[in-house]
């Protein structure tokens, strides 16, 4: 093996001394700015800003530094000292840029001038905000004339409440829905499964509610990496007595044990907190089955000896519970298993554990929502929560943890395809245009219109579109045909490495910057997973006169871009962002009122949520039972025997395309990202060795070949039939077609893949 590749089993607990030493690791690399120490001292506190990581809600009365090692970490990456120089661009062509790798790349720094690309000597170049609004509008003006719908405004969730809402319009006054965002490859699944069964696009839980759950159950959701804030809260209902119960394919340290690196005493003694009480292998795309198996067992509870369904809460509340009944007596142990992967007697467990607690937690990440069925495996678990009452009252609820920190309050603010979750009649009131109707691309449409020529333009707020979605190779293949691309960006990614015949890199202040504009220092605002809405304020010196914020960057392509309309100041807003939000509060008053006071709120102020009044926004006007059309969620139908169910997974080092370093400290991997996870009695049949090279293809119907090379097999804890590879490294081999059924998510969590041992290194062993 190279000598830097390093695999071996990681025996502490998420936390602990292991994240203080990764963090001073990371400080160093990133040749951090001197304002960093001052940001982590106000980072996710009421007058300080909102950490740039994860969307975990921001407690009133936070800890003394609350952030997480990963929250540290994307500060750190945030406020490097490093610059991506005009100089830089000119030395290195993008031809030559394309064989970087994703951490190389953003690691060069922050950029610092606006950039456009040069075919002829195929650099990016600089040039000032002046030209580039000209000839973006020029452009834009040229295909609105022609068709409005053949530009896309993708949005990564990190942008603001403010930025988001200016985004938002443009895009509508441009004359499109076309408002892609990360969230469609992320959590669209809970935001069209939650609405048809509870009412409302969001989960229902409060951060208090962690104080009165009896049990939490997770489900494909890696806390310890993800979202580690939570573990603070997780400890407590642990230490507390609450009983913690995971779903996961995998064994995942951070659901395992925590030591809080915040606490001296369990830092020096060793300490640590068991975080799960029962871990439970899963299948990937086998919780429809699991859950299903564990309503039957509580079905033939009840008839055994009563009292474990909350039949007033049914009988007033509920819709579809005879259906559901019916439906999960009719199936067999035998099929629950075998679709599940587990036990009969570890879902008759899992069963006892939930009847017995009062108030109980459905917590769930990307593990449900990236399937072919990731909208019925959300609907599951609400099936399992409604009988017994476990939403609308305290400790109990449904729990989506969500990513990009502004991911959710983008939806809330108009970023969306749908026309029907935005108020566009209040929108062509308030401003004088009829919107566009017509429902817009998500971001599988964008990418089959990108593909297929019908889309010309593609602007990018924030993110890595092209690195994030499934089909990368002839995704980049296709881009360069589009007529203009513009990214705005706080540091390079290889999405900027592939341009349309106009192409600008676009460089905007980060949220932990000082964003001063003609009335004084702005601030801005976020919603977190849990619904409440805060201010942020960076601090730091931003790392470049050059740069722009967002807001400012969206104006100055609408003013060359639309038609003057007096009732859209965009000037103004630029100027002072409270205007903004009393834009938004114009648009939604009853979730926004008085915005520019209640901002700063300690712990942010609550949307107000329908279901935990117990008022069900739903079709039938109740909370609904839903009978699952299938038990397995994924593509491949577990007829094959060679034929693997690939997770592809996130590291501990790593924000989704933002790779920060080469080190999984909880799966033991370090010095590369081209592992694959097996199980063992996997690699024994199918003659992997230890160590070895593989090659995975992917197993689809359309006869295209979709492959990785050179992944090093690693033996791992993780069912049969089951394999894990890092994202973004392995999005080649997801075909577009395969996406969840309703929300149109890439199925990102069970690839069919088949394994074939390659050549350098590879031990093979005689099958058995
Ligand atoms: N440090 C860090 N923090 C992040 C991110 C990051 O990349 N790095 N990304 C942010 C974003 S945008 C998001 S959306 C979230 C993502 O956070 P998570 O929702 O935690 O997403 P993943 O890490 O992709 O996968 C979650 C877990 O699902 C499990 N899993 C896979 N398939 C299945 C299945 O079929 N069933 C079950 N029960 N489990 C399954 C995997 O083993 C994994 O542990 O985190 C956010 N926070
Ligand atoms: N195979 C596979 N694919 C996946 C997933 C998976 O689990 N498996 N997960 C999916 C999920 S959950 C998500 S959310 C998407 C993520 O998709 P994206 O949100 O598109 O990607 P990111 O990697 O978060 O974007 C990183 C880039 O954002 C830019 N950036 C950072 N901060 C700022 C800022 O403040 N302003 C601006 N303008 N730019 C900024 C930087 O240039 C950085 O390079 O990927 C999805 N793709
Ligand atoms: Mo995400």
């Amino acid at each position: 093996m190279d000598s830097h590749i390093r695999i071996r089993h990681y025996e502490g607990p998420a936390g602990g001394w292991g994240s203080v030493q990764s963090l001073f690791r990371n400080a160093l690399r990133s040749r951090v700015r001197l304002a960093t120490i001052d940001a982590l001292a106000h980072q996710n506190k009421p007058e300080g800003f909102a950490c740039v990581s994860c969307a975990w809600a921001k407690p009133a009365r936070p800890h003394v530094a609350e952030f997480c090692e990963n929250g540290a970490k994307a500060t750190f990456w945030e406020l490097t000292g490093k610059q991506a120089l005009p100089e830089f661009f000119a030395t290195h062509t993008v031809t030559e840029l394309r064989t970087w790798d994703d951490y190389s790349l953003e690691a060069v720094g922050r950029l610092t001038h606006p950039m456009r690309y040069d075919h002829l000597l195929d650099i990016y170049e600089p040039v000032s905000w002046d030209l580039a609004f000209e000839e973006i509008g020029r452009e834009l003006r040229a295909i609105r004339a022609e068709d409005p719908k053949k530009v896309v405004f993708y949005a990564s969730g990190r942008a603001s409440l403010e930025a988001s809402y200016m985004y938002q319009l443009l895009a509508r006054l441009y004359g499109n829905n076309n408002l892609p965002d990360s969230s469609n490859m992320c959590h669209e699944t809970t935001s069209v499964a939650l609405p048809e069964v509870i009412g409302q696009p969001v989960g229902s839980v409060r951060l208090d509610d962690f104080a009165h759950a009896d049990a939490i159950f997770f489900f494909g959701q890696n806390t310890g990496s993800n979202s580690p804030r939570m573990l603070h809260q997780l400890q407590e209902a642990a230490k507390r007595g609450c009983v913690i119960v995971t779903f996961n394919p995998l064994k995942e340290r951070g659901l395992e044990r925590f030591t809080n690196p915040q606490n001296p005493v369990e830092m020096l003694t060793g300490g640590e907190t068991k975080i799960s009480h029962r871990y439970y292998q899963v299948k990937a795309g086998g919780d429809i089955a699991a859950l299903t198996g564990m309503c039957k067992a509580l079905f033939e509870r009840e008839r055994a000896s009563g009292g474990i369904l909350d039949h007033g809460f049914i009988a007033e509340h509920c819709h579809g519970f005879e259906d559901f009944r019916v439906f999960c007596e009719e199936q067999s142990w035998g099929v629950l298993e075998k679709e599940s992967g587990l036990k009969r007697t570890e879902m008759e467990e899992a069963a006892e554990i939930y009847g017995r607690a009062n108030a109980v937690m459905g917590v769930y990440g990307m593990g449900l929502t990236q399937h072919k069925l990731g909208v019925t495996t959300v609907q599951s678990l609400v099936n399992l929560l409604l009988l017994r009452g476990n939403i609308g009252r305290p400790g109990a609820g449904i729990c989506p943890v969500r990513g990009h920190s502004n991911v959710q309050g983008q939806r809330t603010v108009g970023i969306s395809e749908k026309p029907d979750l935005v108020p566009l009649d209040r929108l062509a009131e308030l401003y004088g245009f009829e919107p566009p109707r017509e429902e817009g691309l998500s971001t599988v449409d964008a990418c089959r219109g990108i593909l297929n020529g019908e889309v010309r333009a593609f602007i990018g707020l924030g993110g890595n579109f092209l690195r994030a979605v499934p089909e990368t190779g002839p995704m980049e293949d296709a881009w360069p045909k589009m007529r203009l691309t513009v990214q705005v960006a706080t540091k390079l990614n290889r999405g900027h490495l592939f341009n349309g015949d106009v192409a600008y890199l676009l460089p905007c202040l980060g949220r932990l910057e000082v964003d001063m504009q003609a009335t004084g220092p702005q601030t801005v605002t976020i919603e977190d997973s849990t619904a409440c809405f805060h201010a942020s304020k960076g601090r730091a010196r931003p790392i470049s006169e050059h740069l722009l914020s967002e807001p400012a960057i969206i104006a100055g392509i609408a003013r060359m871009a639309l038609p003057e309309n007096p009732r859209v100041p965009w000037e103004e807003w630029v100027a002072d962002y409270s205007m903004v939000r009393d834009a938004i509060e114009a648009t939604w008053p009853d979730i926004f009122k008085d915005f520019n006071t209640r901002m700063w709120t300690p712990g942010g102020f609550e949307k107000p949520l329908s279901a935990n009044r117990r008022e069900w926004e739903t079709k039938t006007g109740k909370a609904n039972f839903k009978v699952p059309e299938a038990l397995s969620a994924s593509f491949d139908s577990g007829m094959h025997d060679d034929v693997l169910r690939l997770i592809t997974l996130r590291s501990n080092d790593q924000f989704n395309t933002t790779v920060y370093g080469y080190r999984d400290r909880f799966r033991g991997v370090e010095g590369t990202r081209m592992v694959i996870f097996l199980n063992p009695a996997d690699m024994a049949r199918l003659g992997v060795a230890e160590g070895g090279n593989v090659r995975l293809e992917t197993v689809a119907a359309d006869n295209v070949t979709r492959s990785v090379s050179g992944l090093r097999a690693v033996s791992y804890d993780i069912p049969e039939g089951c394999c894990g590879a890092y994202y973004p490294e392995c999005n080649v081999l997801i075909p577009l077609s395969q996406h969840a059924e309703r929300s149109k998510v890439p199925a990102a969590k069970s690839v069919p893949v088949r394994l074939v041992a390659e050549g350098g290194g590879l031990q093979l062993r005689a099958a058995e």
